[in-house]
């Protein structure tokens, strides 16, 4: 019993407290105008992405399908960390003072963006190895990210973690512009079409996440280290969230939605003829 109640007076002081920063950030309408919207948008986009998928039979296209519909799933989960200030801290960079962090952003990309690249890898037709390798990486840019946002020793070591998470981001970037294009070479030609389409917008839009990491609060803080540079810097990503889930999730669905023939198991493996040809 002993044992109990010194176990009881051990945890029970323990209740999640935010920290008067955190609870600041969350009272800046800016701020938290740039978590709830997206919290609206991708629940509705995870609704709308469930009713299009509804009749899908191909077990390819199921894949893709699910692989997009998890994309707006894990941003519902991740959007809902930040608002309820569960993944945000202040971290007391030396040499620079206090920052608030919305450090869950990079957490909830290690789920994310493999999904993303899931979806592109197996549109393009390419080899398991190959996704593999993208989705490695992308996890490593993630994860370093998160410690680039995280270390606080000094301002220097911080984007030290920076250009290492680049030289990650340039693996994914290699994949996505070199070897996926030439692998969607050998599909249909719709196929090749919209992969063009979809490798362009996430290649141009994932360039811009280290862009706004660098000028941002994180980074240079050119909107200022106070909660309107926070609040702007996390307006960025929702808006980079917007065109690299939503447009890229709803023009896959859209072109896959009627199961064309170009995109089913039977066009990856090879028809059956084939074999006797
Ligand atoms: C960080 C900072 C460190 C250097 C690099 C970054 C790249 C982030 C990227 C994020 C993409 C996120 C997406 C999320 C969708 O759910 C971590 C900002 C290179 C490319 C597409």
């Amino acid at each position: 019993m002993n044992v109990l109640n010194s176990l009881v007076g051990t945890v029970a002081p323990v209740s999640l407290q935010l920290e008067p920063s955190v609870r600041e950030a969350l009272s800046n309408p800016l701020l938290s105008s740039s978590l709830w919207i997206m919290i609206v948008l991708m629940g509705v986009a995870t609704l709308l992405f469930v009713y299009m998928g509804r009749n899908v039979g191909d077990p390819r296209v199921q894949l893709m399908f699910i692989a997009t519909i998890g994309i707006p799933a894990v941003s519902i989960s991740s959007y809902l960390g930040l608002a309820s200030g569960l993944t945000i801290g202040v971290v007391e960079i030396s040499g620079r003072g206090e920052t608030v962090t919305l450090w869950g952003r990079y957490l909830t990309w290690t789920f994310s963006t493999p999904l993303i690249l899931l979806a592109l890898g197996v549109l393009a037709g390419s080899h398991p190895t190959k996704i593999a390798t993208a989705i490695v990486f992308d996890v490593l840019m993630c994860v370093t990210g998160l410690a680039a946002a995280l270390t606080t020793q000094a301002v220097w070591l911080r984007w030290f973690w920076f250009l290492i998470s680049s030289a990650f981001f340039a693996v994914v970037l290699y994949v996505l512009l070199i070897e996926w294009p030439q692998d969607a070479l050998e599909r249909e030609r719709d196929i090749q079409g919209l992969f063009g389409t979809l490798r362009n917008l996430t290649a141009v839009l994932w360039v811009g996440y280290p862009l706004v990491w660098a000028i941002g609060s994180e980074g240079l803080a050119l909107f200022g280290t106070g909660m309107t540079g926070v609040a702007v810097t996390s307006w960025l990503y929702s808006l980079l969230d917007v065109g690299a889930k939503f447009a890229f999730a709803f023009l896959l669905l859209r072109f896959l939605s009627d199961e064309p023939a170009s995109a089913q198991s039977q066009a990856y493996l090879g028809s059956p003829t084939s074999a006797d040809d």
